[in-house]
């Protein structure tokens, strides 16, 4: 209880930070977009990686102000961007939504009214959601992405292969990006099961004409495997860590 009270001051005070990891086109390194991360600078605690709260914030539901704050914090960053480094406006931005923001009614409101309010161009946007999501997607669910669809917003799916996606409901769902998920990424070069997925997500991309993306690229050896392979845009510590937002600024401007 205490630990959600801390929480909802940090989201309402100003203690949360957007850091953004930039994805890369494999074969040249060239930035193609960040995804935003939220970090927690505790008071006392330091700053905090979501690992250490996001669960709770799922459990309490303060995950709904958090996630429209990480939208809001980061819309507005990357709109900077766009208007102050020129050239820069094909940037891509990726936010993730937790299972309980999509489940809210109110979600497509929520996402325009930050949109306006910021001025960043819904077709520059991805949002990313989790496999759970796509399990058994409710009507009201599928119609709430559909929407979101409709505005110009790309959607994701993140971690994907950890979960049980059900391939008939991924075809339904107005899903048009797959984040092959770090674990079997890591694998890639000794464990020929990790390999073996990472193929089978491509290929899927390919079927489905969707956009592949490889998550936790650590090795020059992993990004020249799914280069091999064919995925063509990836994110990792070989690349890029998540920088805060000043860094993150920096390393736009030098690009562009
Ligand atoms: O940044 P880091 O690698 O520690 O992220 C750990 C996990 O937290 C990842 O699975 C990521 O998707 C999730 N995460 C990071 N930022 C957000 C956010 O703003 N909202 C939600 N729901 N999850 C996030
Ligand atoms: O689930 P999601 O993709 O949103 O998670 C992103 C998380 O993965 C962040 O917490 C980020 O810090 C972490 N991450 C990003 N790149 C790497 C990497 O190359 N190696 C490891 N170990 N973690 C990474
Ligand atoms: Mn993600
Ligand atoms: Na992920």
């Amino acid at each position: 209880k205490a630990r959600e009270a801390e929480l909802r001051r940090a989201v309402a005070g100003d203690e949360l930070v957007v850091f953004f990891q930039p994805a890369v086109t494999l074969a040249t390194g060239a930035v193609r977009g960040v995804e935003a991360l939220v970090r927690w600078n505790h008071p006392v605690r330091g700053l905090l990686g979501p690992g250490e709260f996001i669960e709770l914030a799922e459990e309490t539901g303060a995950v709904v102000p958090l996630g429209a704050w990480v939208l809001r914090a980061a819309c507005r960053e990357a709109a900077g961007w766009r208007t102050g480094i020129p050239g820069s406006d094909a940037l891509r931005l990726a936010v993730n939504l937790s299972p309980k923001q999509v489940a809210q009614a109110d979600l497509v409101t929520t996402v325009e009214t930050i949109l306006a309010e910021t001025g960043f161009p819904p077709d520059r946007l991805t949002l990313e959601i989790t496999e759970s999501v796509i399990l058994q997607p409710d009507p009201l669910t599928i119609g709430r992405l559909e929407a979101l669809r409709d505005l110009g917003i790309q959607l994701a799916v993140d971690d994907f292969g950890t979960g049980y996606s059900a391939l008939s409901y991924l075809r339904r769902l107005p899903v048009t990006v797959l984040k092959i998920d770090r674990s079997f990424v890591t694998g890639i070069a000794d464990d020929p099961e990790a390999r073996s997925v990472c193929e089978a997500v491509v290929h899927l991309g390919e079927a489905f004409k969707m956009t592949v993306v490889a998550e936790g690229i650590e090795t020059a050896e992993q990004a020249t495997a799914l280069i091999d392979m064919g995925c063509g845009i990836g994110q990792g510590f070989f690349f890029h860590r998540p920088l805060p937002p000043a860094d993150a600024t920096a390393l736009i401007r030098d690009q562009f």
